[in-house]
Order: structure tokens, then C-alpha cells, then sequence
């Protein structure tokens, strides 16, 4: 068992990885930057050390210093949390070089799934369903054109090293494809030093939906059901559902038990999620990440299993507490994501944080580092906090929601509250009427 976790991150998430440790009765060293000293994260750690300036680069993402801290301070294991270096396969490779526990997949399977191109084609022959495109990379413009047509128009050029919609470009005709073909190989190259790219029919109107998956060393894995995550602007989910409104009980259960078996199939091991589009009644997948993510607390609070303990557990060489049978899901859950940002133009709002009170009652939670005095640093996401209901159904969640939405203060910066107050009481959401344009639209202007 792992005895002593360092968290190489901050905010939010340090702060949920911290009360996994404690209930699992684990040291904990936090890692700070300078402009996060009086953090919470670092407040509620056994033991915390600086590892550089304010900006990422010279702190969560430094290597070396986040390394250095868990030899000094005799940590044997270190969980990268989401973002940073979470999905750095050189990272996770460089943790067990150390002779450290890295709180994750195996440095291949973070690689894998990296290439989206590799992901894409491991997954198609574990036997799941891809949206339709080309058989890998194409490196041809005759070739490209070519597929294009077999493909069918609009077509979607998306590069192997983006994903989370960096790197795409769309051709809506023949007329467009060569241009928009070497505009997508060149910005390829530009951002992801790899300028292969790949073709998929463009879905008009899809939904995002993604499973969330976790497997043991001895290769058991199962899936936790789905999460809804179409509302989201600019990349950036902003309110996510369990379950979506559109999966039947039979189709989760057949479809999630599939993917539980590639992914046993894969030999992978710990938590994982992989994404779909889904239009017209299919799943098609698009992407798989390799951490435990921002919206895992819905899983957990229709599932009731503390899903970063379990993650822990795992890296730790335990077996898996619970099989797929074991595995119950109750009620509704919707997290919505409260970032320091003004709720009409989105602009990032740093500060201190005046006032603040914490919402609660029957299905209320929160994830958030917040405290009143604490500061809002400007370097890092803008994400300060996450509200979490659970309901035995959609409609009591969304009730719910409501009362905790106007209880929440938060003084001294801009947050998003009044903007789920809004998406809470819009008719199309309420209907479960969305896809992954709804929140871009109403936003737009
Ligand atoms: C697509 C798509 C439509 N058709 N692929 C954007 C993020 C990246 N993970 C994949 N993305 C998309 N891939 C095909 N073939 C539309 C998107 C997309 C999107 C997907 C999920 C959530 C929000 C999105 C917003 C815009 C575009």
C-alpha cells in the first residue's frame, strides 16, 4: 500500500485527492507554487513544499521540483490529479524511474491513447464503435480527397496529437477540403510538433457522452455507467449530467459491459473515461483520457463509490473491491462547474474572496478550495468550484439545484452562479433538449 502521497497539483482537486488519503490513512505532501502558499490544499496537507514561481511551467509542470519534492520528503507515490502532467506519459515513466507509484495507467497506455489515432484504432479492434472516417493517418491530398468523398461531406480533419477539440478543421465540401487539409496538417505541426492527421464524418449535432472505467492489475475492470457532458462552450464543460437522458437502462448496461471488457482486454489499469459522440440513437467514440477528470463526482454519487479512493487502491496493486454486478446505480446526479468568470462574457475574474457561503442540505456537495480571504491567483484555470446534487430523479435534482444555486455565496469575484441559475430554470434543459451547440448558442453575443 501506498504510504505517503505526494499531489502534484492544487485547487479543487488537491483538496478531494487529500480527503481520499485521509480516509485511507495515508500521508499526504502537498506541492505549492508561490502564489499558493496560503492555499487550501497546502493548509490540509501532513506536509507541503514550494516547488517554484507562480507561473505553471516553472511549478506544477516542473518536473524535476515536483520529484525532488516527494524523494526529500519521502513520499512513495505521486498522483498527478487532471491537467499539469497528468496525461505526460514521459511524466508517469519518469515517477517509476524514480522507484515512486505513479497514481495512474502504465506510460504506454497514456501514449496510446495520447495519439488519437492510436486510440482510436486500438479501441475499433477491442470492438467498439468509431464514428466512421479514414483507417488512420492520411499523408496524401489525392488520397485524402479521395476518402473525403467516400466519407461524404461535411468531413472532419482532426489531428493525432489534439483532441479536447484542439486541432480540428472542417471541410463542409469538396471545395473546401485542400485548403482546410493543409491549414490542419500545418497548425498540427505548429502546436503538436506531429503533423499527421486523420478524417471523420462530421456529426451535425451530436450529444458528448463519456464512461467512466476502472481496472485493476489482475484484470478486472468495470464500467460506472455514463456521463453527459454536452453543455459546454469553447471547450470547456460547464455542466455535466449523470446519466444522460437518452441511454436506456439495457443499452448502458450491454454497451458499458463491452468497453469493460477492452479495457480489460487492453490490460489497462486505473481510472479512465472514454468519450462518444452520440446522434441518432449510436455511440460512436471519439477519445479516451487517461486521469480521473473534473465531473468524476457524479459518477460517485450515483454509484456510491469514492471513485479517487478506488483509483488510489489500484495503483497500490489491490485488487477491485466490487465487481460489475455489484455495482448499483441510484438517482440523479448534475455538477455544475463554478469558475471565477463573469457569468455573461466569461472573462476570467482573479481576487480575494470576500465572503463565502457553502450551500448544503439533503444532496447537496461541494468540491471547492475556497475559504473567505482566500486569494483567486490569475495564472492558473479559472474553475473554483464544483456544486454536486443528487436526487432519486432528474427533475427533484434540478429542484435541488436551485436552492443550492441561490444559497451559494461567493463574494469578491465574478462566478458562473448566475449562469446556471439560468441554464437551471431554461426549459430546453429542463426538457433534457441539448446537444453540444445548446450552451455556444445561448451564450453567443
Ligand atoms: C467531433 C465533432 C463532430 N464530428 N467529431 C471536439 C472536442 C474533441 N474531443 C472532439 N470534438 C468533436 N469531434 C466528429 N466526427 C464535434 C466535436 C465537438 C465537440 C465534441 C464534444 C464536446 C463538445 C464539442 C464541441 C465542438 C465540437
Amino acid at each position: 500500500m501506498i504510504k505517503k502521497l505526494l499531489i502534484a497539483n492544487r485547487g479543487e482537486i488537491a483538496v478531494r485527492i487529500l480527503r481520499a488519503c485521509k480516509d485511507l490513512g495515508i500521508e499526504t505532501v502537498a506541492v505549492h507554487s508561490t502564489a499558493d502558499a496560503d492555499a487550501m490544499h497546502v493548509r490540509l496537507a501532513d506536509e507541503s513544499v514550494c516547488i517554484g514561481p507562480a507561473q505553471p511551467r516553472e511549478s506544477y509542470l516542473n518536473v524535476p521540483a515536483i520529484i525532488s519534492a516527494a524523494c526529500i520528503t519521502g513520499a512513495d507515490a505521486i498522483h498527478p490529479g487532471f491537467g499539469f502532467l497528468s496525461e505526460n506519459s514521459t511524466f508517469s515513466y519518469m515517477v517509476k524511474e524514480h522507484g515512486l507509484t505513479f497514481v495512474g495507467p502504465e506510460a504506454e497506455h497514456i501514449a496510446m491513447m495520447g495519439d488519437k489515432i492510436m486510440a482510436k484504432k486500438t479501441v475499433a479492434r477491442l470492438g467498439l464503435p468509431t464514428v466512421p472516417g479514414s483507417d488512420g493517418a492520411v499523408t496524401n491530398i489525392d488520397k485524402a480527397l479521395k476518402l473525403a468523398d467516400e466519407i461524404g461531406y461535411p468531413v472532419l480533419i482532426k489531428a493525432a496529437g489534439g483532441g479536447g477539440g484542439r486541432g480540428m478543421k472542417v471541410a463542409r465540401s469538396k471545395a473546401d477540403f485542400v485548403e482546410a487539409y493543409e491549414t490542419a496538417r500545418r497548425e498540427a505541426g505548429i502546436s503538436f510538433g506531429n503533423d499527421r492527421v486523420y478524417l471523420e464524418k462530421y456529426l451535425e449535432n451530436p450529444r458528448h457522452i463519456e464512461f467512466q472505467v476502472i481496472a485493476d492489475k489482475y484484470g478486472n475492470a468495470v464500467h460506472l455507467g455514463e456521463r453527459d457532458c454536452s453543455l459546454q462552450r469553447r471547450n470547456q464543460k460547464v455542466w455535466e449530467e449523470a446519466f444522460s437522458t437518452v441511454l436506456t437502462p439495457e443499452f448502458r448496461d450491454s454497451f458499458g459491459r463491452k468497453i469493460a471488457k477492452a479495457i480489460s482486454e487492453l490490460g489497462y489499469q486505473g481510472v479512465g473515461t472514454l468519450e462518444f459522440l452520440y446522434e441518432n440513437g449510436q455511440l460512436y467514440f471519439i477519445e479516451m483520457n487517461t486521469r480521473i477528470q473534473v465531473e468524476h463526482p457524479i459518477t460517485e454519487m450515483i454509484t456510491g463509490i469514492d471513485i479517487v479512493r478506488e483509483q488510489i487502491l489500484v495503483a497500490s496493486e489491490e485488487k477491485l473491491s466490487f465487481t460489475q454486478d455489484d455495482v448499483k446505480f441510484r438517482g440523479h446526479a448534475i455538477e455544475c462547474r463554478i469558475n471565477a468568470e463573469n457569468a455573461e462574457t466569461f472573462i476570467p475574474s482573479a481576487g480575494t474572496v470576500t465572503s463565502y457561503h457553502c450551500p448544503g442540505g439533503p444532496g447537496v456537495r461541494v468540491d471547492s478550495a475556497l475559504y473567505e480571504g482566500c486569494k483567486v491567483p490569475p495564472y492558473y484555470d479559472s474553475l473554483i468550484a464544483k456544486l454536486i446534487i443528487h436526487a432519486n430523479d432528474r427533475e427533484q435534482c434540478l429542484a435541488r439545484l436551485r436552492r443550492a444555486l441561490r444559497e451559494y455565496v461567493i463574494g469578491g469575484v465574478d462566478t458562473l452562479i448566475p449562469l446556471h441559475l439560468k441554464l437551471a430554470n431554461n426549459p430546453d434543459i429542463i426538457a433534457g433538449n441539448f446537444n453540444i451547440h445548446f450552451l455556444e448558442k445561448l451564450t453567443e453575443n
